[in-house]
């Protein structure tokens, strides 16, 4: 079996893989990003290779169509739309999962051949303000760090970042350098504990937003203990004494911090040469994202900490390819390769380099009014690629609507069925992870190579090559002619070179002698570059720019505002990690995590449901987690739940699309919500042999190993059970059992087909209290009716419990029971049970179950 060397596809560390067409996953060891590292979702890419649910042929109005009808569909949509309306009228909405290559001709097609800039991506609702942060700073997009710097590092800084679950593991590195030399610190911002607070000697709970005024006292600390380095700022920065009287002006309680705590993160900080300073969507997803990015880089411009072994602000990438497209002008106010549209100058080389008839003259429609433009019908034909906005935008039901009104809407997804594609009148089917060719770059400017290892399904084609046949047919041929995505990279390393002379920092000439097929990760533009270590920056005099960042006034929060955020185990919306029974079992419904103030004071019970209403009147039902982790006044729910798998799981249906002044990024993570318990009659669990749609008030679908299950709930009880469960199986036929014990109202009905169980429903009036795995471990089997609706598992076999550890399906009842026998460190518990031994995502929840079963020892 031959493996092949290719790059994860989720997040921005961008971890090397060997792969084959069997299965086989593993982590490449001479990939520099993970050095044979995996985490979960990756060791789990084998599960989210099969074809089920794929798109596998054109669809034209929801029929099947040869590729000629639907790339004529389309070009004849765009061109009658721009003969008739301009090309101000349509629009492509593409994704940081998007390779390179794709990103590139999708990026010239509009910008130079439609000749406007209505392209944007999901890009800026994750990175849009630390793009406009280090413009502002830095005079270009620059990270200026690489992953060395976070081993080499004093003391490491993670704001707004949950490291341990969505970027594992750079997490892992963090922690296997902490080990070796333990005197490292780490400080972990965020308003609610997560699993990366583990690791962190301190954890600051600062106040939602309160990140401005934090980094500004930080700023006037540092200015008050002449721990400014004068030399550095004298000679390579601007701006400096405005920023520090800005911070001076700060009033600290707006941090939602105590003196103390604000004392000891300022001296560790100042007292650290070797300080890096990781960030993430806690940052950037702001209506003040763009000044916490600057808030935090005056801190090491004013100490000249940036660009040196072990020092520098490090803002992690999300997608695999975000970075790339941020290096191919992805954004609606970019140009390729860190060109700037509003300069005529750069406007004009990259024209003369395309060859184009045009080329636009000003920024296009940033992502939140680019769906506005589609509400009010400015936009008469869009085209979505590679992500699913009807999930992943903020007020969502808005946005699904205004895609609905766009008279032709075209969406190219690996997947049939998802919430964006529903919305389409053609649907063009991608070629996915394994199956295609490319290059991606990392979050410390790594390019990195994706290979196929898979031929392509059905008629799929790669991203690219349907984005070239669309340009064709609309008369383009010329431009769009490539045999391969080494052509298109080849061009855009040509274009590099003839960008040079503008002095940015994009450097890519070392690739211009490499061979495309054996590839190698490299970071632009050389292996180990730090940037600005040496003081040159990128504004027109060569020096940065310190920014002031004023700190809203401590406004008294009113009601709840919701946070949001990633799972372990699940990618945005799941179309991939969702076909995983192992990564499903991790977490397998949409929550709510809120404080036990919170919860009461909203008279919720555990395991309750609770409506979740947002401004814009959207309702989210969501299973109530109590937690003291959850700050009180703001509540948690991930972002991953859709239609395909949720009646009503969306938490994008309450957040609200107010933006960043300036990088026009969303701000996800504060939302102000009302929530209150959904008056469930019934609730239920189904486990199923066959696929389940969701269609009672509440239903959560999750994929296990013999087949599917739902949690269920809704707010009259069925009178015909029977029926409910064949219209959520669609399962007809086969002999139907049931129970009901009309006392405690409880019912339990069994469908068997052909001897074998093929469904069960377990419902009443309460939560339904049961082993979930034993249940759903009799699907397919031949089991005894009378047992399987009994919903008890047999003595032989303990039900090990929700799982932790996804690599090695290990429950955390089995754990429990490992760590009541003796086994008390992670280490211990990873012989006993081999939890945490594989990617080691898990172990930090390992750490706090010990932690958690020593309080209880201690408290009896
Ligand atoms: N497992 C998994 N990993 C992923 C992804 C995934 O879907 N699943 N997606 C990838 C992508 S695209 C991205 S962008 C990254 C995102 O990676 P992260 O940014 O680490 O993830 P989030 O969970 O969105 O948010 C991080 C934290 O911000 C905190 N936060 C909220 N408000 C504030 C605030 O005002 N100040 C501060 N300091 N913190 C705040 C939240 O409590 C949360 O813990 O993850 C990548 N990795
Ligand atoms: N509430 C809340 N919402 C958020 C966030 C948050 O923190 N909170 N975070 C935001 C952030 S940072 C991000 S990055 C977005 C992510 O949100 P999205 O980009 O909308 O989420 P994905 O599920 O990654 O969507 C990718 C789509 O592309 C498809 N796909 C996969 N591979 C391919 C391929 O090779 N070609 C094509 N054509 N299609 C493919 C998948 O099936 C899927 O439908 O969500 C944003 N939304
Ligand atoms: S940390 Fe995990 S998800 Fe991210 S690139 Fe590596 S294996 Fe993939
Ligand atoms: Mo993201």
């Amino acid at each position: 079996m031959t493996l092949t060397r290719t790059t994860c596809p989720y997040c921005g560390v961008g971890c090397g893989v060997l792969a084959a067409a069997d299965g086989t996953i593993k982590g490449d060891p001479a990939h520099p990003a993970n050095l044979g590292r995996l985490c979960s979702k990756g060791a789990a890419l084998g599960d989210t290779l099969d074809l089920e649910g794929r798109l596998l042929a054109p669809r034209v109005d929801g029929k099947p169509a040869d590729w000629d009808t639907a790339i004529n569909r389309v070009a004849d949509a765009f061109r009658a739309a721009i003969r008739d309306h301009g090309p101000d009228s349509v629009a492509l909405y593409v994704s940081g999962q998007s390779l390179t290559e794709d990103y590139y001709v999708a990026n010239k097609l509009m910008k130079g051949f439609i000749g406007a800039a209505n392209i944007d991506t999901n890009s800026r609702l994750c990175m849009a303000s630390s793009v406009a942060g280090h413009k502002r700073a830095f005079g270009t997009d620059t990270v200026p760090g690489t992953y060395e710097d976070l081993e080499e590092a004093d003391l490491i800084v993670l704001v707004g970042s949950n490291l341990a679950w969505c970027h594992p593991v750079l997490y892992q590195r963090i922690v296997a350098a902490k080990q070796a030399r333990p005197e490292m610190r780490v400080v972990n911002i965020d308003p609610r504990r997560t699993a990366t607070s583990d690791l962190a000697d301190l954890h600051l709970g600062v106040a939602p937003d309160g990140d401005v005024a934090l980094f500004n006292g930080l700023l006037a600390h540092l200015a008050a203990t002449d721990a400014i380095d004068l030399g550095f700022v004298q000679d390579h920065v601007n701006g400096c004494l405005d920023a520090v009287t800005e911070a001076r002006r700060t009033d600290l309680s707006v941090t939602g911090l105590d003196t103390q705590q604000l004392e000891e993160f300022y001296s560790l900080w100042a007292g650290t040469e070797k300080v890096v300073t990781v960030y993430s969507q806690g940052v950037n997803q702001s209506s003040i994202g763009t000044d916490k990015v600057n808030a935090i880089l005056n801190c090491h411009l004013a100490t000249g900490r940036i660009g040196k072994p072990g020092m520098g602000p490090f803002s992690v990438t999300g997608q695999p390819n975000a970075m790339g497209g941020r290096e191919v002008g992805g954004l609606a106010n970019m140009l390729a390769n860190h060109l700037d549209i509003e300069n005529e100058d750069h406007r004009a080389a990259v024209q003369a380099f395309w060859q184009s008839p045009t080329i636009c003259t000003r920024p296009g429609l940033k992502a939140v009014d680019l769906f506005d433009a589609c509400a009010d019908g400015r936009i008469k034909a869009l085209w979505v690629i590679s992500t699913n906005p009807a999930v992943s935008m903020p007020n969502a039901d808005h946005v699904a609507r205004a895609i609905e009104n766009v008279p032709f809407v075209a969406v190219s997804d690996i997947m049939a069925g998802t919430d964006t594609g529903d919305l389409a009148d053609v649907m063009l089917p991608a070629t996915g992870w394994g199956e295609k060719d490319g290059t991606v770059t990392n979050s410390e400017r790594r390019i990195s190579r994706q290979r196929a290892f898979l031929p392509a399904p059905g008629q799929a084609r790669p991203d690219w090559r349907i984005i070239c046949d669309v340009a064709s047919a609309m008369g383009w041929g010329e431009a769009f002619n490539y045999a391969d995505p080494s052509e298109i990279f080849a061009e855009y390393v040509a274009l590099s070179k003839a960008a040079k002379g503008f002095g940015k920092d994009l450097d890519l000439s070392a690739w211009a002698a490499i061979d495309y097929a054996t590839m190698a990760p490299r970071q632009w533009p050389q292996d180990d570059t730090r940037f600005f270590g040496d003081g040159a920056f990128f504004h027109p005099d060569g020096r940065a720019r310190m920014i002031a960042t004023p700190a809203a006034t401590a406004a008294v929060p009113t009601g709840l505002m919701l946070n949001n955020g990633r799972n372990r185990d699940q990618w945005h919306t799941m179309t991939r990690t969702g076909k995983s029974a192992r990564l499903s079992a991790h977490l397998a419904e949409p929550y709510l995590e809120i404080n036990p103030a919170d919860a009461e004071a909203c008279g919720l019970r555990p395991a309750d449901l609770a409506r979740v209403r947002g401004a814009s009147g959207g309702d989210a039902i969501l299973r109530v987690w109590i937690s003291a982790t959850a700050p009180k006044g703001a509540p948690f729910a991930p972002m991953h739940w859709t239609g395909q798998l949720t009646s009503a799981g969306r938490v994008n249906v309450a957040t609200r699309a107010d933006v960043d002044p300036v990088s026009g990024q969303p701000s996800f993570k504060h939302a102000p919500v009302r929530v209150e318990r959904y008056d469930a009659a019934w609730y239920g669990f189904l486990a199923s042999a066959e696929p389940l749609t969701p269609q009672t008030g509440y239903a959560a679908i999750a994929k296990t190993p013999t087949g599917w299950q739902a949690e269920l709930a809704g707010e009259t009880a069925p009178d015909d059970w029977e029926a409910m469960i064949r219209q959520l199986t669609g399962i007809a036929d086969g002999e139907v059992a049931s129970m009901h014990d009309p006392r405690r109202h409880l019912t339990r009905v069994a469908i068997r087909r052909e001897g074998r169980l093929v469904a069960l429903l377990f419902a009443g009036p309460e939560p339904v209290a049961l082993s979930r795995r034993h249940a759903v471990s009799q699907i397919g089997t031949e089991a005894e009716v009378l047992l399987a609706l009994s919903g008890r598992a047999g003595q032989s076999q303990p039900d090990p419990g929700a799982i932790v550890c996804a690599c090695h399906d290990v429950g955390v009842n089995t754990l429990r029971s490992a760590i009541a026998s003796g086994a008390t460190t992670v280490a211990a518990l990873g012989e006993q049970t081999c939890a945490g031994t594989n990617c080691g995502s898990c172990r930090s929840e390992l750490a706090g179950l010990i932690a958690a079963a020593q309080m209880k020892v201690a408290a009896e």
